[in-house]
């Protein structure tokens, strides 16, 4: 096992325990046939040449790596309205499995990309053969409008390498705010359009 491998291996363990405990969510919810606000859940270990960029970016050392930089597990929850996302953080508050670290609202505070989520930091204990291991992980926590901006911003600071041109970054900033008008458009129709995916879910389960 190299060195990387070995670094790794816990916040491998921790998104792949992590993805079934907060995708289990959803399965409970959906079992008492309440409205889910989870939609659906990702996560990913931050490969191993992004860490090492944002390493350099903001000058962290090596032996620094494990407390600065606390993205390395990341978990992502998606969900329908603006408003589950309190109710998902709430869900993880409660929680005694990991211990809430920082919690950061871009959704009151946006990035001035446009950016909008939810981030939850916790310290989640990992069991290894050696022992236990408390490692750091973020859940970014967004509504499905937010994170279609923020996978396409995602891929246009990549294409230009973090130097979007002023151009594109207007436009992006314009569809940050046409995508939160149609989170809150959505929000003051939530009953109907709740209301309508359980007549959906029962008329399908009838007829299967
Ligand atoms: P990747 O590829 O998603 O792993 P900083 O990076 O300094 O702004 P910090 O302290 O690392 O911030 O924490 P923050 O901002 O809570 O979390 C950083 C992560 O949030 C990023 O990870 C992105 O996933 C997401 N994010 C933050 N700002 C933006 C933004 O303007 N646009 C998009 N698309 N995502 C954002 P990484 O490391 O950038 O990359």
């Amino acid at each position: 096992m190299d060195h990387w491998d070995q670094f790794l291996a816990p916040y491998k363990q921790a998104v792949e325990e992590l993805k079934v405990k907060l995708k289990g969510l959803r399965g409970q919810f959906a079992n008492q046939r309440f409205h889910s606000p989870i939609e659906f859940v990702t996560g990913r270990v931050k490969p191993v040449a992004s860490i090492l960029v944002k390493a350099n970016l903001k000058n962290i050392s090596m032996d620094k790596l494990e407390r600065e930089i606390q993205d390395i597990a990341g978990l992502r929850i998606m969900c329908q309205f603006v408003d589950d996302i309190q109710t998902v953080v709430q869900l993880l508050r409660n929680r005694n499995d990991f211990r809430i670290v920082e919690e950061r609202n871009y959704i009151h505070h946006k990035k001035p990309s446009g950016y909008r989520s939810y981030h939850v930091v916790i310290e989640y204990p990992v069991q290894m053969v050696d022992g236990e291991k408390k490692i750091l992980a973020e859940i970014q926590i967004r509504t499905l409008a937010m994170n279609f901006w923020a996978t396409i911003e995602h891929s246009l600071n990549y294409k230009y390498h973090g130097q979007i041109p002023d151009e594109i970054k207007k436009r992006l900033q314009a569809a940050a705010e046409a995508a939160f008008h149609l989170d809150e458009q959505m929000s003051e129709i939530k009953d109907e359009i709740q209301e309508a995916q359980v007549y959906f879910k029962k008329n399908r389960e009838t007829s299967e």
